[in-house]
């Protein structure tokens, strides 16, 4: 969050600097303070009794600093509230003009996200990974499947809670192409830790391109190999949990795999997304992500070499 790439998370940059200077000032000065005081107070030696007239004495120059004090902090804590409130305003007031829609949904331990604009027909869902075009603002509604989630991306903008039966809005812009690392926030389990989503921010055209890709089905495999990995894929217990567009698996438990080849990650930035880690993953993801919501499925190293192969064709 000290790399801000957009509007949103410079403001909450600024004020991060506010804050983090006013209580550095704060802090120095009592420290200041408390040496002054340390070295001017009187010194006894050993053996002297104990001074104990000074407890009844009238002391007006300490009682008047201590109020002086008092008040200081108090002005200065206003003025963080006033400063908060003002960042807060700033935040809503971001354009909307033209801006992507994508419902993002956290589950245990993943993220959906539906992009709907246009027709129904061009709506289409991915999972861990989501594209946003630099320079367009971007509204992300936010809704929760089980228990509550909270989307954090350090470098573009602040937490926001997803609750379930509720629905939030997070507005964001990207001003640098990139990929953004995102969290989940908020306690939710097991592997919460294990809960990342990806903001790639793309250029324009390249956005436009990636868009057109994912509103296509999946492709037809090419190859024995691959086509018996797409017969496997239904019989198997795949297909309940797992969508791919185009074919008749159509569950929705899990994470849409219709282009699942050409996400960077596999199961929100447990493992990285390459053929072993893939097959790693399907033979046993209680392994690599206790507790996940997928179980493991028994295959053979042919079968499982065939599901690997079909899978890598879904770009
Ligand atoms: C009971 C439901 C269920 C079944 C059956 C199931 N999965 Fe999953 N799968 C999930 C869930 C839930 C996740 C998300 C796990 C996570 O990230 O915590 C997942 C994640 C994945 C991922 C990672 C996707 C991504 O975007 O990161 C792949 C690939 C995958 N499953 C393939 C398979 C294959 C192949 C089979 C059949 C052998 C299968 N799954 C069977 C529920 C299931
Ligand atoms: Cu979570």
């Amino acid at each position: 969050m000290l790399e801000p790439a957009g509007p949103q998370a410079q403001l909450i940059l600024q004020l991060w600097h506010v804050i983090a200077w006013t209580c550095t000032g704060v802090f120095a000065a009592i420290l200041g303070v408390l040496a002054w005081v340390l070295w001017r107070a009187p010194r006894s030696r050993e053996g002297d009794t104990a001074d104990m007239a000074s407890a009844e004495r009238p002391e007006p120059g300490p009682r008047r600093s201590v109020g002086a004090a008092v008040v200081v902090s108090v002005l200065l804590l206003l003025a963080l509230v006033v400063a908060s409130v003002f960042t807060d305003r700033a935040l809503a007031r971001m354009s909307l003009v033209d801006a992507v829609n994508i419902e993002i949904t956290g589950h245990q331990w993943w993220w959906s996200a539906r992009y709907v604009n246009g027709p129904a027909d061009a709506t289409f869902t991915t999972a861990n990974e989501v594209h946003i075009p630099v320079g367009r603002p971007v509204l992300m509604t936010l809704k929760a499947e089980d228990v509550i989630h909270s989307l954090w991306v350090p470098r573009l903008a602040g937490k926001k809670d997803l609750i379930p039966g509720r629905t939030a809005s997070l507005q964001l812009r990207a001003d640098e192409p990139g990929v953004y690392q995102g969290r989940c926030a908020e306690f939710c389990g097991l592997e919460h830790a294990f809960m990342g989503l990806l903001v790639v921010a793309d250029p324009p055209a390249q956005y436009e391109a990636w868009v057109a890709a994912q509103r296509q089905g999946a492709v037809e495999p090419a190859g024995a190999q691959a086509v018996r990995g797409r017969e496997l894929f239904q019989t198997q217990s795949c297909a309940l949990c797992h969508a791919v567009q185009g074919t008749s698996a159509g569950g929705q438990h899990g994470p849409d795999l219709t282009h699942v080849a050409g996400r960077r990650e596999l199961a929100a930035g447990t493992l990285p997304n390459t053929p072993a880690h893939l097959a790693a993953w399907i033979s046993d993801p209680q392994k690599h992500k206790p507790g996940t919501n997928m179980p493991a499925t028994p295959l053979s190293q042919d079968d499982l070499s065939a599901l690997v192969a079909y899978l890598g064709t879904l770009k």
